[in-house]
């Protein structure tokens, strides 16, 4: 049976870092799906629409990567697309805490979905999403931070902003 993965997450938008991980992540199953999380409570800078585009753009030639949307439980979303993993990163210490609860809370949810943890590469693990935003929104050059699809977004969104 084909193994799946899921890589959920906010990509708000999604940085260099989010890519390594698909990347490396795709390599190890036969589908990867990344899954861009759906709330109209969370403040996002991207609309969830936007952040789905650019997500497709970018993943357009990884054969195996899917770009889907959830809302609701992660669990029940892995449920119903059969999901044998959820792939998460981790960048230092302080994302571990946070991603152990995550991690054991959906095992006692559904002990048939594990959580594969893939540590950045070193390059990128001082990179966020939000500093990219805060960097970007005070003029500072992000171009080695995102793919360019975002770059230019994220141009579009801040001189609408001017
Ligand atoms: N290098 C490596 N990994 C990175 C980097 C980097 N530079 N930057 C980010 N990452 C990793 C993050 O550590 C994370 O694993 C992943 O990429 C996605 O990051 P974000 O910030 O876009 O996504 P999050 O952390 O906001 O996603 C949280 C979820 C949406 C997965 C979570 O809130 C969720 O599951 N919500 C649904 C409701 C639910 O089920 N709640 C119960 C959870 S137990």
């Amino acid at each position: 049976m084909a193994k799946i993965a899921v890589y959920p997450g906010s990509f708000d938008p999604i940085t260099k870092g989010h890519l390594d991980i698909i990347k490396r992540g795709s390599k190890l199953f036969d589908k990867l799906i990344v899954a861009v999380l759906n709330n109209s409570q969370k403040k996002c800078m991207f609309t969830f629409e936007e952040r789905v585009e650019m997500l497709r753009e970018i993943t357009a030639e990884m054969e195996n990567v899917e770009i889907d949307a959830f809302s609701g439980l992660l669990i029940d979303y892995c449920k119903k697309k059969r999901v044998n993993a959820i792939v998460r990163g981790l960048r230092a210490i302080s994302d571990f805490e946070y991603e152990l609860q995550m991690a054991q809370m959906n095992r006692q949810l559904n002990s048939e979905t594990e959580t594969i943890f893939l540590t950045t590469s070193t390059k990128y693990s001082f990179l966020s999403s939000t500093l990219v935003k805060e960097v970007a929104g005070l003029n500072g050059d992000i171009s080695e931070f995102v793919p360019s699809i975002v770059l230019r977004e994220l141009n579009k969104k801040l001189k609408g902003d001017e």
